[in-house]
């Protein structure tokens, strides 16, 4: 991977991953883009920064051919919860701007990585460990798109010989960019509550269990999968990744070994809640670990550590 692209830059995984991959790449190595013009951004300011309205084919492929780019890392989509208020939206940016970008891929001859989610299971699947290869009938239309997207990158590796590679994520928790629109966000409010008001009111309900990962495990994951060597991977689109499972009164109960006094409240939101009462209590990572080893660092204790470390220093 010489010459990256990253759409959605400007989220919560792609502010991250830009970055992770200049650090690991070089700056110029890593052209940022978002639908957001992006000023004042470390992403604007750190390296090239383009444009790029993912529903433009041919305003992508113009950013390819400028910046000779030989790796696409689509990140540009609407999560769950938001996908739920505006479900044509959601599947007019998840479907026909991932087609777009496949295509941008498969003309330009570009290595490609795409996420999925944990929300591409469903009501059906099995519930804990859930294997790699299983029942896929997601009740979201975020999770239809996620499914439908995998399939769909499937299709343009063995039809076309695109080289394409994707990770299921469980919620990402992390302290730089929120997170917009997901139902595992609570995980992160949580961090930023405890430390403003030493309590937290959770619109997920106590016992529902959610396989999580810290950012940090989630951009060594991406980079990994993408170095990986293709003739070890027997599965492509996409691949379970998982550090851990909770549910709400132990990522609580951690923050307390912190901040003693810290309250937890619950007040459910039914449409968050009937999400993740339809996906997975915990996902079975071993294809990743064996196919190109996959590893998580942190559990929720070492991450509890971190993120209240450095959400105070970036509060204070
Ligand atoms: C969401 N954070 O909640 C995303 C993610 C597994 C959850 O897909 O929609």
């Amino acid at each position: 991977m010489k010459k990256i692209l990253v759409t959605g830059s400007l989220g919560q995984i792609g502010s991250e991953l830009t970055l992770h991959l200049r650090d690991k790449y070089g700056a110029d190595a890593v052209v940022a883009s978002d639908l957001k013009d992006g000023k004042g951004s470390p992403l604007a300011e750190g390296g090239p920064f383009e444009t790029i309205d993912v529903m433009d084919a041919k305003m992508m492929a113009e950013v390819v051919a400028k910046h000779k780019i030989d790796t696409i890392i689509h990140l540009a989509a609407l999560l769950s919860a938001v996908g739920e208020k505006n479900p044509s939206l959601a599947w007019n940016i998840n479907m026909n701007g991932l087609v777009n970008a496949l295509e941008v891929a498969k003309e330009y001859n570009c290595k490609f990585f795409t996420p999925s989610s944990i929300g591409a299971f469903g009501p059906s699947s099995p519930k804990d460990n859930t294997p790699q290869d299983t029942i896929q009938r997601p009740g979201t239309m975020y999770g239809v798109t996620k499914v439908a997207g995998e399939l769909l990158c499937d299709y343009y590796f063995k039809r076309f010989g695109v080289d394409t590679r994707g990770v299921r994520f469980p919620g990402l928790i992390s302290y730089t960019t929120p997170p917009g629109g997901g139902t595992t966000d609570y995980a992160v409010d949580i961090y930023y509550e405890a430390i403003k008001k030493k309590a937290y009111t959770s619109f997920i309900a106590e016992g529902t269990y959610m396989d999580m990962m810290y950012m940090p495990d989630a951009l060594n994951a991406v980079s990994t999968l993408m170095e990986a060597d293709p003739a070890k991977l027997i599965h492509r689109n996409a691949f379970n990744v998982t550090a851990m499972s909770f549910e709400p009164s132990q990522i609580a109960a951690e923050i307390k070994k912190h901040i003693p006094e810290f309250k937890m409240e619950y007040d459910v939101d039914p449409v968050r809640q009937a999400i993740a009462d339809s996906w997975p209590n915990s996902i079975d990572a071993t294809c990743a670990k064996e196919e190109w080893g996959f590893k998580a660092q942190y559990d929720l204790a070492s991450m509890t550590t971190d993120m209240l470390e450095k959400l105070r220093e970036k509060l204070a």
